[in-house]
């Protein structure tokens, strides 16, 4: 039997929740700074000049550093607190306050929050960034909170993860991988750790959860290779791995379930993948993050999290406050 099983045998219920809350949201994190050096890698350069990212690697801004995908999801957090439940306007306005330029942040999404810095409403930015709106995975990256607060609530967490979504990234693309993405890590929070995942059960219901068949399809093909032998460049062809939401979702979502009882390898194979590495890695990190808990999270990874400001003990302390306000 693997240790975690062992370990929260013993949890009550509710503190094993915590430890899934807090475990999604550095989970992110994790996966945002590990995977960050090599964003935009090809997976044979990962490879040559690495072999596998198992440790945080040295950057100009230090080890253990985050990038946009934490920024925004310590944003969303910070307002689904404040406002015990979602407010465009507050999360808007929490987004402007956290934004730091060097943190790397897409096109979509600095156009976007420059025109709300402008002046313009929360709800009308995104639908100016490209016609249709951005589809970029921007808004899917930063969806841990959201699956987190309302998992008990399929119904409020679409609508939330949407409305969410919709400050930068209006496409209808853009929203249904947002939700798809809150919507894994509700369902990894509300699976048991202490068996094994079901597997075919998880892709069933984000099959008929996803509303595009753009996503409905690469579920469905996930869901075919899942428990077979398939290469990395396969899997690169089949789901992609780009910055667009439709690609690097589907893509985490396979990670987990190709390692649904390890954090450490779902959050390595991740970045293997290549492309957009960091946010990849951040949304593995996310599903298995709240499926195994934070005891599951390397001790060496979360050590070398940058932890000042609003970095790993304010991440922590905002997973303990969604899970204090949802009352469990
Ligand atoms: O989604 P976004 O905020 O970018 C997030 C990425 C993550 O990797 C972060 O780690 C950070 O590095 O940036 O930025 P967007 O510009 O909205 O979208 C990202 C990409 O999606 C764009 O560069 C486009 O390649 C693609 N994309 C589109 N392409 C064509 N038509 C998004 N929307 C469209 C579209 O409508
Ligand atoms: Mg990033
Ligand atoms: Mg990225």
């Amino acid at each position: 039997m693997k240790n975690v099983y062992m370990r929260n045998v013993f949890k009550s219920a509710r503190l094993l929740l915590k430890d899934k809350f807090i475990g999604s949201m550095l989970g992110t994190f994790v996966g945002d700074a590990l995977g960050m050096p090599v964003e935009g890698y090809s997976m044979e350069a990962i490879k040559d000049q690495f072999g596998e990212i198992r440790e945080m690697l040295e950057t100009r801004a230090g080890k253990g550093t985050y990038t946009d995908d934490t920024e925004m999801m310590i944003g969303t957090a910070e307002s689904l607190i404040e406002c015990r439940g979602f407010n465009g306007e507050h999360m808007a306005k929490c987004f402007l306050e956290n934004y730091h330029e060097n943190r790397g942040y897409g096109g979509g999404t600095k156009k976007a929050l420059s025109l709300i810095r402008d002046g313009e409403l929360w709800h009308k930015a995104g639908e100016k960034v490209v016609s249709g709106g951005s589809y970029g995975n921007g808004s899917a990256m930063r969806m841990a909170p959201i699956g987190i607060l309302y998992f008990k609530d399929e119904e409020n967490l679409r609508k939330v993860a949407h409305q969410a979504s919709l400050i930068t990234h209006a496409h209808t693309l853009g929203k249904d991988a947002a939700a798809i993405q809150a919507f894994a890590v509700a369902k990894a929070i509300q699976g048991n750790p202490n068996s094994a995942l079901k597997k075919e059960a998880f892709i069933d219901a984000l099959i008929n959860f996803a509303e595009t068949s753009e996503l409905k399809t690469r579920l469905e093909s996930i869901k075919l290779i899942m428990n077979h032998n398939v290469s990395r460049e396969k899997i690169v062809s089949i789901l992609g791995h780009s910055s667009v939401s439709f690609e690097s979702v589907p893509a985490s979502i396979y990670s987990f379930l190709k390692y649904p009882d390890s954090f450490e390898e779902a959050v390595v194979y991740a970045i293997s993948l290549g492309g957009d590495t960091d946010t990849i890695g951040a949304m593995t990190g996310a599903i298995s993050g709240a499926f195994l808990g934070i005891e599951e999270i390397p001790e060496r990874w979360l050590n070398q999290l940058e932890n000042t400001g609003k970095a790993k003990a304010y991440v922590n302390n905002l997973a303990e406050k969604l899970w204090e306000i949802g009352n469990y």
